[in-house]
């Protein structure tokens, strides 16, 4: 017998059918953020990092063209296993021949190397308007800046990024998710805190009055607490997306390092999915505040894939990435925080759900711990092993990813 074998009777045992698990899992969509291959620089702006927002290391090797990136983001779809699609930003957009749009007149055509691209490995585009790095956020506002110059040109940049987002869905026949988030936020105490936030909500009214098809384009709304240098106050708060994405009809999103370090979204999960049809998630890993670190597979992880998968929400979670690592080799940054979130789904989907559902409605709290605690020593890394092996992929990705790095990376 097999260690799989072995492992597929060890799981029976307790109620759960791995097969039904491996063949759930293989069509699981995750939206790998395009991000960790350049530290969040993009093509688009000699402007630094900015935002509240910061990549720190100087690991060799860093992408610097869309080439590079593409040969990168290449490398790391090879050793990650199931589904993909691309998260891009607009800063990413890919100008030839000299040409230059600024983000308030980026158009499909600077994108279209990128729908080449998915189209040529059958894989979905998410987008993302880029709302920091560049010069017209002034004073740290964008959407909510009193400056009506500003906010008008970040309204358009919103609204143009609703036509890519389209193109996209129709170009690769896959619909887009396009986030919003904005850096806006004080540093200090503000005398008025409503102000921004009326001229944020007027904003995504704008951005939103423009035509669009809801079947393709699914307009997320992303929540922050705090970012560098925006410590006391942050327009796009918790309540005030939630509030805005369920009046709008639009989804809101929550990134998980985006909550004060004692909150978890693992338990905020329900409660959206009691509201919302549609909830997406950016998985990152806070460590002590929102860093982004890679996404490793610890009990948050777990839980958050646990809710997902106990709720039935495959098909009403949008999953996507969002860390970015520059102190180690991107491409294993890549692999290894994809995978996490694929190990963490597994995980949940190895776990006899109706059952422990059915314990804690009993009252039968103590049969529940003990399946809660047997399930930690189960072969789960048997059935991994298993799915990577019929997904083509190895498990050992450590030396493909040095081997790269010596070949390519260092070269750069
Ligand atoms: C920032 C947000 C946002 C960004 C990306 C690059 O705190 O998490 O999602 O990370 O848009
Ligand atoms: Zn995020």
């Amino acid at each position: 017998m097999t260690r799989y074998e072995e492992a597929k009777k060890m799981y029976e045992a307790m109620g759960v059918d791995t097969e039904k698990a491996l063949n759930t899992l293989k069509d699981v969509t995750i939206s790998v953020h395009c991000w960790q291959g350049d530290d969040v620089v993009g093509f688009d702006s000699k402007e630094s990092l900015s935002g509240g927002i910061q990549t720190t290391g100087n690991y060799p090797g860093k992408a610097s063209t869309p080439e590079e990136l593409m040969a990168d983001i290449d490398m790391a779809f090879s050793l990650i296993p199931g589904k993909k699609k691309l998260n891009l930003h607009a800063c990413y957009a890919i100008f030839e021949n000299g040409e230059f749009a600024d983000r308030d007149a980026l158009e499909p055509k600077h994108f279209q190397k990128w729908i080449d691209f998915a189209k040529e490995r059958g894989i979905g585009i998410d987008f993302n308007p880029t709302f920091f790095s560049h010069p017209m956020v002034k004073d740290g506002l964008t959407l909510s800046s009193p400056c009506e110059d500003v906010r008008k040109f970040w309204v358009k940049h919103g609204i143009q990024c609703l036509k890519i987002s389209e193109h996209f869905a129709n170009e690769t026949g896959i619909p887009c998710v396009m986030n919003i988030w904005i850096p806006d936020g004080y540093k200090d105490i503000p005398a008025d805190r409503l102000a921004p936030r009326m001229r944020f909500k007027k904003s995504l009214d704008e951005i939103l009055s423009t035509p669009y098809d809801k079947s393709k384009v699914y307009v997320t709304l992303e929540s922050k607490v705090f970012g560098i240098g925006l410590e006391s106050y942050t327009v796009g708060s918790a309540e005030f997306t939630l509030s805005y994405s369920t009046k709008a009809g639009i989804t809101p999103l929550m990134d998980n390092g985006h909550y004060h370090p004692t909150e978890l979204v693992s338990d905020k999960i329900s409660s959206l999915l009691a509201f919302n049809e549609k909830i997406a998630l950016h998985i990152t890993r806070g460590v002590r505040w929102d860093s982004d670190h890679v996404v490793l597979l610890d009990d948050e992880t777990k839980e958050i894939a646990k809710e997902i998968v106990f709720h039935d929400a495959l098909d009403r979670v949008f999953i996507a990435t969002d860390y970015f690592d520059a102190s180690i080799n991107r491409i294993s940054a890549w692999v290894t925080g994809v995978r996490n979130v694929q190990k963490a789904l597994l995980n949940a989907l190895l776990l006899p759900a109706q059952q422990m559902k059915q314990l804690q409605e009993n009252s039968d709290f103590t049969q529940l711990m003990y399946l809660q605690e047997e399930a930690k020593t189960m072969p789960f890394g048997d059935i991994w092993a298993e799915f990577l092996t019929r997904e083509g992929v190895e498990v050992a990705y450590y030396n493909k990813i040095k081997n790269y790095e010596e070949k390519v990376l260092v070269k750069r």
